[in-house]
């Protein structure tokens, strides 16, 4: 009996996949996709003219609801990291909580907000997709397909 649950739990570890930078597997495989009223929509992310350089993701980010919800973390997959970027007066710096108030929409675009994405395989080639999951306090997630596109493309 107790061999099934561990090997239960085991499973689910798989099942979640390498995590990425400080990332854990947590609680919140049994929730709901997001939080209530949260989609996000216009996934990009920016490869860099550079190869091994950071890429920075874009997208949009509305609650529907009303009440504020507050991203926490990002993830992106096959990446080994990431983090999220405020731009202030030219230079860019992490911050480590993004707050998406009810009824608002949040755009992560070139010049503001956006994530970096650290160590994406060489098979995230401009073209193809990958998910990009925004994990808020409380431990939702909503994740959402992001495509890919070489430094030079639209952002
Ligand atoms: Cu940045």
């Amino acid at each position: 009996m107790k061999r099934r649950v561990w090997a239960a739990l085991a499973l689910a570890v798989l099942a979640v996949g390498p995590a990425g930078c400080g990332e854990q597997p947590t609680e919140a495989e049994a929730k709901p996709v997001g939080p209530a009223g949260i989609s996000a929509a216009n996934g990009r992310i920016m490869l860099s003219a550079v190869s091994g350089n950071p890429a920075a993701a874009y997208f949009d980010v509305t609650n529907g609801g009303d009440h504020d919800w507050m991203i926490r973390a990002t993830s992106v997959e096959g990446a080994k990291g990431s983090t999220m970027h405020v731009t202030d007066g030219g230079s860019m710096q992490e911050t480590l909580q993004v707050m998406v108030k009810g009824g608002e929409t949040v755009k992560f675009e070139p010049g503001g907000l956006h994530v970096m994405v650290d160590g994406l395989p060489d098979t995230a080639k401009a073209g193809t997709k990958t998910d990009v999951t925004l994990t808020f306090v409380g431990g939702d997630k909503v994740t959402f397909p992001a495509e890919i596109r070489a430094a030079g493309d639209d952002r």
